[in-house]
């Protein structure tokens, strides 16, 4: 992929939904910094910690009797690929936040394998982050984040963390795996905030 037929996919490739520096990709690459976690769902669990240290946690069963929604949206990795239009199912992070009390304004995300990635937490919530937890109408490929993932579309895809095991809130922003490595703190596609300093 990478060759651009015109008018194949004129429609798409309007500047308004593919951000600049961005090709379409029309497979599913894997990228991942470590080896694949593999995490059965009877030992999966999901864990807000609150800043004072309160804990919120789902097992795969109470997770799964959450209410599921089923975005379908434009993903956008920092390595220049974008996908149009992926279908996906999961619980929102609003449903998730519900009954949390915090004042933070900061998240990292957790994840089964040690990767983190820290986001505002506004970032997460109003209808604009999920816990995924299927794909294409299939459950989530282990390389893809299975058992869940954390899914922020407008951002990198970086900041979708695989194999999504927890939430940290804090009151001061704090640089995750990919971030402390230079990567840009909020990684917005559309302001092509790859780096830091972008
Ligand atoms: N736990 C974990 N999550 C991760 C990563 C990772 O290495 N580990 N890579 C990130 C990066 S850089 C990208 S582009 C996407 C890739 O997701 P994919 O492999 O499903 O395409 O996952 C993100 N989430
Ligand atoms: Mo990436």
């Amino acid at each position: 992929m990478g060759i651009v037929s015109p008018g194949f996919h004129g429609r798409r490739r309007g500047n308004t939904m593919l951000p600049p520096g961005q090709y379409e990709e029309e497979d599913f690459p894997v990228l991942s910094a470590g080896p694949t976690p593999r995490v059965p769902t009877d030992r999966w669990q999901f864990t807000i910690t609150s800043e004072t240290g309160e804990r919120y946690s789902w097992s795969w069963a109470e997770f799964q009797a959450l209410p599921q929604e089923t975005p379908t949206v434009d993903i956008h990795c920092v390595t220049r690929w974008s996908k149009f239009a992926t279908t996906w199912k999961g619980v929102s992070l609003d449903t998730l936040f519900e009954d949390v009390e915090t004042a933070a304004d900061y998240a990292m995300i957790h994840s089964y394998g040690g990767y983190t990635t820290n986001l505002p937490l506004e970032d997460l919530l109003d209808g604009q982050a999920w816990v995924a937890h299927r794909y294409d109408g299939e459950d989530l490929d282990p390389e893809h984040g299975g058992p869940a993932r954390l899914l922020v579309p407008h951002l990198y895809f970086w900041k979708s963390a695989k194999w999504v095991r927890g939430i940290q809130l804090m009151p001061e922003d704090s640089p995750g795996f990919w971030e402390a490595a230079g990567y840009h703190d909020r990684g917005d596609p559309w302001r092509e905030e790859r780096y830091q300093g972008d």
